[in-house]
């Protein structure tokens, strides 16, 4: 395939200043006749064909101001067209068959509705079309269809007139004044309900609000419409945006590649992010509804009012939006657990695709299929990035920057360069070195150490940006580090620094310690960076209790664990040096659990033990059988250590009733957790307290948390509980999904052999996102299966790709990152993982998406 590069951006030649579409819908086959109004583009490079891409689509009729044109030809899948003068009236018809549209990339049916999925590249499914970022148009979409079947008929911006037609049939005419690009058309036609609202702006503005569920689903939609009410406002106060249209729709479908989709006023959601009530939804779904609705909300201005000139500027929207999310939620919950969380995926998510094949600078430089860059260093680097800037101006002058760009780039598609730009000018900030964040891939290395003579401390640091694909030599990044020095013996600080390490190693001194202090670096984890502090256990302990920053206090308790663990499996430990670090441990998770001063929230959060692809990310070559079994060998002891204090914080926890408060839903983290490690030292007790738990829990929190226990036991309670689970939420997709998860997800022995029942299951389906990644994602994250000795897990991913790749690439995509973590892994299992990625490529005809992953895996 083709490679797409950055620099060989050009301008497009001809512009589509207006388009009217009409849609006559059927579920089998959609008729489409688009009106394109091209104008030739001044600073385009004035060739007289007009390209319109196309995919799977075939041109029914071509016709020039009115008549029907023959100097028309193919060019692969896209539409070419000779023009002559400088502005043209294009009408083109095409078909399309929804039904068959397993990829859900354009026009596709859902559950008996139709909907449609464009960003990056899935317009040229439904039309053809200058199906590029910077072609801004304004849309009038009329469609028509059988009113039984499709009652409720929505597109972007507002409805303009609706009728009824001939045959049982209704029409509706939507316009969307905001020009925009193709990848934020949306249609939706369905039998739907709403829950409406209103909601005032700043301005005076009255916009109504509705979020369309199939019937049935409206008494699940309160959370989302609370969240979406919350972000309008939250985005008027912090960034000064307001909504600009007097419609608001968001519509849920359980078909979905993605989380969601921001199409101008009608955002198109998959239902795990707009459903949630106390029964099928647990704690973390509810903050993922928040957070989801709101991302897509704030896209309205950073993503559609300013789009992106290409798709390298990816980052440029997602990034800013990821980030605005963050604070977002940070706003409406807990700062300090939400940071925490922000940095545990960046680290489980990120960090490894800096570290392997598919390592990528935020902006990137080429790419062969788009779709593969919807990714955790586009996402949540590229919000890293952004935060380090607002980190370094402070939130006045960041806001001041934000101003600039918003009001700058109003209108237009622009590139990354034009924020940083903005930024630079409206907060101050000389950002000239800082660029290299959007141009070097991998996660910076920093080496601390401290120092101390007489009353001075001095903090030395080196910076080294590791190699990646394409990148050998990387130059120093300005990395700025919150550093606070603690007096030793009054337990305290003496005011928080922010050093910029710019160079490849320089040094910072500090006064006024007659002792040498315990140095808090990286503080609210200022920079995405990897830090090599090699400590003594004591100092980490001091920090988890006794560091005033959340985020520090939990990179202590994670730092006295990893440093144990990574010894650990390296084979650094001989007897007495393991009890002295448990012991370590086990001090700090007992000054935890019985800490007067934490909320419950922040005590659960500090309970988790670091992830095994963080530790994994820790080592040049692990062998991740070790690493499972040392982590679950410490989750044992310390759940025996720690018995009677994990038993009383059960106890208290089981005894707070159901709210929705922080209070509440901290009691339900800690239970869970309590229960995580009551299970592992004393699997018995583990299974009568998880059963206890499921049964007389009155929210899926409670629920889920002791089922994903249970599963992991060799326990009657176990079988029991998961058919209870089933035969109560048959029906209820969502919850389904979570059975399969869980079951994916559990650490017993047969895991990989329950995982292959699961998929021969009535209820599991390769058509369907959602199930596929339950089951499947659930299985590639599980150590006992994806890593099973025998390398029948890779076997299993390797089939799932072969098999899914045909019907939904996009998705299959998604799987072989896994796989491709191969050099990374010990040589006995790296050889079975590197074998499984050849038979996909041997496969005589492969997506785009999954060819370009797996050649870039092997590469
Ligand atoms: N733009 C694709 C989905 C999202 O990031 O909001
Ligand atoms: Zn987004």
């Amino acid at each position: 395939p083709p490679v797409i590069r950055r620099e060989d951006y050009l301008a497009p030649a001809w512009l589509v200043p207006q388009v009217s579409l009409d849609f006559r819908l059927g579920a089998e086959a959609t008729h489409i006749v688009s009106r394109l109004s091209v104008t030739r583009n001044p600073a385009g490079n004035g060739t007289a064909t007009l390209r319109l891409n196309g995919d799977q689509i075939a041109p029914l009729a071509v016709r020039v101001d009115g008549r029907e044109a023959n100097d028309w030809r193919l060019d692969g899948a896209d539409l070419l067209v000779e023009l002559t003068g400088e502005a043209h009236e294009i009408e083109i018809e095409t078909s399309v068959n929804p039904a068959a549209n397993s990829q859900l990339m354009g026009l596709y049916a859902s559950n008996g509705m139709l909907c449609t999925q464009c960003e990056a590249e899935g317009f040229r499914r439904i039309t053809f079309f200058p199906d590029r970022p910077d072609v801004l148009s304004t849309y009038s979409v009329r469609m028509s269809g059988d009113k039984a079947q499709f009652p409720i008929l929505l597109a972007n911006g507002n409805c303009t007139a609706s009728g009824e037609g001939e045959d049982g049939t209704h029409w509706a005419e939507w316009h969307d004044p905001w020009p925009k690009p193709s990848y934020l058309f949306a249609l939706v036609a369905g039998d739907l309900v709403a829950n409406h609202a209103t909601f005032t702006t700043m301005g005076g503005r009255k916009v109504d609000l509705n979020i369309w569920v199939r019937p049935g689903d409206e008494n699940r939609t309160q959370h989302a419409m609370e969240s979406l009410i919350a972000s309008m406002k939250w985005d008027e106060e912090t960034f000064g945006r307001e909504y600009d249209l007097d419609l608001f729709n968001i519509v849920a479908v359980s078909d979905f590649n993605m989380g969601a989709m921001e199409n101008k006023g009608l955002n198109v959601f998959s239902t795990r992010y707009v459903l949630a009530d106390p029964e099928t939804a647990t704690d973390g779904d509810y903050d993922a509804v928040e957070g989801v609705i709101g991302h897509e909300y704030f896209h309205n201005w950073s993503g559609n009012r300013v789009t992106c000139r290409d798709w390298f500027q990816l980052s440029l929207k997602e990034g800013f939006t990821v980030l605005r999310d963050q604070l977002f939620s940070a706003a409406m919950g807990s700062e300090a657990v939400k940071r925490i969380e922000d940095v545990r995926v960046l680290r489980i998510a990120q960090f490894p695709e800096d570290s392997g094949p598919l390592a990528h600078p935020i902006r990137p430089d080429s790419f062969q299929e788009i779709s593969n860059f919807y990714t955790a260093t586009v996402y949540n680097k590229g919000a890293e990035v952004i935060r380090m800037m607002r980190t370094m101006a402070g939130p006045e002058r960041f806001r001041r920057g934000t101003d600039l760009y918003f009001e700058r780039h109003d209108g237009e598609a622009a590139t990354c360069e034009d924020f940083v730009k903005a930024i630079e000018d409206g907060a101050g900030l000389d950002l000239g070195q800082f660029r290299l964040w959007y141009s070097q891939a991998g996660t910076p290395q920093v080496t601390a150490t401290l120092s101390h003579e007489g009353t001075t401390a001095t903090l030395a640091l080196t910076q080294t940006v590791p190699a990646t694909p394409g990148q050998s030599e990387k130059q120093p990044m300005p990395i700025p580090l919150r550093v606070a020095l603690y007096d030793r013996d009054a337990g305290e600080h003496r005011g928080e620094q922010l050093v910029v390490l710019d160079k490849a190693a320089d040094s910072f001194t500090f006064e006024g310690f007659a002792k040498p202090p315990v140095l808090s670096i990286n503080r609210g984890f200022s920079a995405p960076v990897a830090i090599d502090f090699p400590r003594v256990d004591a100092d980490l302990v001091f920090l988890a209790a006794h560091d005033d920053d959340p985020f520090a206090r939990y990179e202590a308790m994670q730092g006295l664990v990893v440093q144990h663990l990574v010894a650990a499996v390296s084979g650094r430990l001989d007897d007495a040096t393991r009890a002295e670090g448990r012991a370590a441990i086990g001090a700090a998770y007992a000054a935890v659990l019985a800490h007067p001063a934490l909320d419950d929230l922040m005590r659960g959060e500090l309970m988790i033990l670091p992830a095994e692809t963080y530790l994994a990310e820790q080592l040049a070559i692990s062998d991740p059988g070790a690493i499972h079994a040392e982590r679950e060998a410490l989750k044992a002891w310390l759940g025996t250590e720690l018995a009677s204090e994990l038993r009383a914080l059960h106890d208290r926890a089981l005894a707070v009733a159901y709210s929705r408060d922080a209070a509440a839903r901290g009691a339900r983290k800690i239970k869970t957790q309590a229960l995580v490690l009551i299970a592992a030292g004393d699997p018995a007790e583990g299974a009568r307290r998880a059963f206890a738990q499921y049964q007389a829990a009155d929210n899926m929190t409670d629920r889920q948390g002791a089922l994903m226990v249970l599963a992991s036991l060799d326990a009657p309670e176990r079988e029991q509980a998961l058919a209870d689970f089933h035969r109560r939420y048959a029906g209820n997709a969502l919850v389904i999904d979570k059975w399969f998860s869980l079951q994916a997800g559990a650490l017993g022995p047969r895991v990989l052999e329950q995982v292959k029942a699961l998929a021969g299951h009535p209820d599991f389906t390769m058509t369907n996102p959602n199930r596929v990644r339950a089951l499947y994602m659930a299985a590639a994250g599980n150590p006992r299966a994806f890593h099973a000795a025998n390398g029948e897990g890779y076997r299993m991913i390797g089939d799932l790709i072969r098999r899914l790749d045909p019907i939904n690439p996009q998705t299959a995509a998604r799987f072989v990152p896994a796989l491709g973590r191969w050099r990374r892994i010990e040589p006995v299992r790296a050889a079975m993982m590197r074998e499984e990625l050849e038979r996909i490529a041997a496969m005589p005809s492969l997506s785009r998406d999954v060819r370009e992953q797996v050649t870039k895996s092997l590469g």
